[in-house]
């Protein structure tokens, strides 16, 4: 028998592998999702990294040399993540920022036991411009009876998720997850192919640096809302101030306070009433992450990890990361519109 010596290289596959085994009636399904992730955040990196080349490699404006019309890299990403999902055997349906309704596994696949719902691509408004993108993904198991997802199975309270995560494509590409057993970082190592454990389990600093809001849209923010953000930088006098840092790209702002410790936030306003980003495929796994790395999320009344989603495409205001900050959210009756 091979003898194995240790090693501080430990591939994301053999870390599933481990988590799985401390759960002896693990059947390997929500482990070959995770695997699957990983591949997706492969192929979507690489169609990152060449989106500024597009032009130079003879595309008109909206069609190829292959005279094929150029898709946008966010209906690239989701397709890579249908297609890589969709005849696993594993889901039994999905969702998708992208698509209006829910994503059936077609006739002739068997369905599995959960269902994903997923960002392929966030904020891919920053594309054009070269900065960091992000997709984020959550698992649910599903509780309907049928062997096919149902609408019930995807809008489940984020408290049930078995797994969520998010693949940040930056000045190097990153995938950190949870199924409960903690966040968990790897790095993509691109001479190898293999995305490496670079960041076991992750702890958010409890010592917030960096605050990160579209300070834009102040004028429309209630008085309760503008007094919060006064506290957060320090201009009540309460407190020393936090570091503003805005990417406007979520995956790329959360990471960054995950790791520095922050709050990110998007509060709701006169003109969007519930906010900007989504529940399900923005909201809720971010927050898992945070409450499993120590941190928390609320939406200005409650956990995000709480809230009962009625629809797929449902919004919610955000405050998400270091749990000090988060709390202080609590302190300030934000208006529900
Ligand atoms: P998208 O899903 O259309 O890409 O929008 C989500 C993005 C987030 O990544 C980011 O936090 C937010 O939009 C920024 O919005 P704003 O420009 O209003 O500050
Ligand atoms: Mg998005």
């Amino acid at each position: 028998m091979v003898k194995h010596t240790a090693t501080s290289v430990v591939t994301i596959e053999r870390f599933i592998i481990e988590q799985e085994r401390m759960f002896p009636d693990a059947t390997g399904e929500l482990s070959g999702i995770l695997y699957d992730m990983a591949l997706v955040g492969k192929m979507i990196a690489n169609k990152v990294r060449s989106a500024g080349l597009a032009d130079i490699l003879g595309a008109t404006s909206d069609t190829n040399v292959q005279g094929e019309v150029q898709q946008k890299l966010d209906v690239i990403a989701n397709e890579i993540v249908v297609k890589a999902f969709d005849h696993g055997g594993r889901l039994c349906a999905m969702a998708s920022e992208e698509e209006e309704d829910i994503i059936h596994i077609p006739e002739g696949f068997r369905p599995g036991k959960y269902v994903l719902l997923f960002d392929p691509l966030d904020g891919s408004s920053n594309i054009d411009v070269n900065v960091p993108v992000g997709t984020i993904f959550s698992v649910f198991r599903k509780i309907t009876r049928g062997s096919h997802g149902e609408m019930e199975d995807l809008l489940q309270p984020g408290r049930r998720q078995v797994a969520a995560g998010y693949i940040l494509y930056g000045s190097s590409t990153m995938m950190v997850y949870t199924t409960g057993q903690g966040a968990h970082g790897f790095t993509l190592d691109p001479s190898i192919g293999e995305f490496l454990l670079s960041h076991p389990n992750i702890r958010i600093p409890a010592q917030a640096r960096y605050l990160s809001v579209n300070d834009a849209y102040e004028q429309d923010w209630p008085e309760p809302t503008r007094a919060l953000m006064r506290r957060y930088r320090g201009l009540d006098g309460e407190r020393k101030a936090l570091n503003v840092r805005y990417v406007g790209s979520l995956v790329a702002d959360f990471h960054r306070n995950l790791l520095g410790g922050g709050v990110f936030c998007y509060p709701a306003n006169n003109k969007s009433p519930n906010g900007k980003l989504r529940l399900l495929y923005e909201a809720n796994p971010l927050a898992f992450i945070a409450e499993q790395a120590g941190g928390a999320a609320c939406d200005g009344y409650g956990s995000i990890l709480d809230v009962q989603p009625t629809e797929l495409h449902q919004r919610t205001p955000l405050y998400l990361g270091s749990k000090d900050e988060v709390d202080l959210v609590s302190e300030f009756p934000l208006p529900k519109f």
